[in-house]
């Protein structure tokens, strides 16, 4: 297998945002998009923001940006981040007007019309993006981009209105590969701290369950992964050492 070089392969910043407490919180979505695209087509860099205190503003962080120099810029976004969020589009935009801007996560799921209404963003996906974040980019660089193709995708339609396609729920959780720990500087997090529920210095948490079946006003988890089936999976791993396993319900966290 080659791997084409850094000029011939697509570059797709990742951007976790400043905001996010990395004694509890780490890149998991972002880890999960990086594992699931084809490394001989794009060269995917995380910036990690909240790990390093990095606004924004930073010129350290702009710096960086700017000598990646994407084509494409995705950013992840619960709400207490969304502020830091736009401000990163806005910098990427203005580094290069060229960049294609993308949104994902919980703020960017639910309120997708009132995201969009900034231009500067390109697109949103909602909900998960595990599979189809490499269909929007297999299109963005086709001849002829068909995003009816891109499930969770939200873009302008001709006529400038707003196009939802449906959401992505894998039924077969083995289609999706586990997250790239090592992007997500695993050890960093460790070294400053992280612990999610534990008191196990070196541990790591691992999605194994989607859906929830209850409608918790509050909660966005069923709107975000949808309602189990009937025969729920739980995905079992081997030979990965301590995880925390995790489900998008609020009900299952249990150490191995
Ligand atoms: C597990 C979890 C946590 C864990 C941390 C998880 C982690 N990542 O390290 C803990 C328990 C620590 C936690 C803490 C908090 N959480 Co929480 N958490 C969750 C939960 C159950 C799952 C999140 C998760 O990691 N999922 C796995 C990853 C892989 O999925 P994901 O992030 O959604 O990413 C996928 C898609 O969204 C999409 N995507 C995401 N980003 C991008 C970017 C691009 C470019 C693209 C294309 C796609 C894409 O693709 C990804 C892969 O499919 C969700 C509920 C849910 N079902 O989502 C709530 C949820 C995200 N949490 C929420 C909140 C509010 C918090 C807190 C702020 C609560 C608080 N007040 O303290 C804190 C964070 C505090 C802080 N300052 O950092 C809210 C966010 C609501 C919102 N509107 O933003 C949620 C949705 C629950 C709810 N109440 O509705 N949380
Ligand atoms: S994940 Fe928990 S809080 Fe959210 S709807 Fe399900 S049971 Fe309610």
């Amino acid at each position: 297998m080659s791997i084409q070089t850094n000029s011939q392969r697509k570059r797709v910043a990742l951007i976790w945002p400043k905001g996010f407490d990395p004694h509890y919180v780490l890149p998991l979505s972002l880890g999960y998009l990086k594992s699931n695209l084809d490394a001989e087509k794009y060269d995917v860099r995380l910036f990690d923001n909240a790990l390093r205190n990095y606004a924004y503003s930073s010129d350290a962080f702009s710096e960086e940006l700017k000598d990646f120099n994407p084509d494409v810029v995705g950013v992840s976004s619960w709400s207490p981040m969304f502020e830091e969020t736009l401000n990163i589009i806005r910098l990427a935009k203005s580094l290069n007007s060229d960049v294609v801007t993308v949104g994902g996560g919980a703020h960017i799921s639910s309120y997708s019309d009132k995201v969009m209404a900034h231009l500067e963003f390109d697109f949103v996906f909602r909900g998960e993006g595990d599979l189809s974040f490499g269909v929007f980019l297999d299109q963005l660089f086709s001849q002829a981009p068909n995003w009816d193709e891109v499930l969770g995708l939200t873009y302008r339609g001709a006529d400038g209105n707003l196009v939802n396609n449906p959401t992505e729920k894998q039924q077969n959780l083995d289609t999706i590969k586990i997250p790239d720990y090592s992007a997500m500087d695993l050890e960093g997090y460790h070294e400053a701290g992280y612990r999610w529920n534990t008191r196990v210095a070196k541990n790591a948490p691992l999605w194994v369950t989607r859906g929830c079946p209850y409608r918790c006003t509050f909660c966005a988890a069923p709107e975000l992964n949808g309602k189990p089936d009937e025969n729920p999976q739980y995905r079992i791993y081997g030979g990965l050492g301590r995880i925390s396993l995790s489900s998008t319900r609020c009900s299952l966290v249990k150490y191995y």
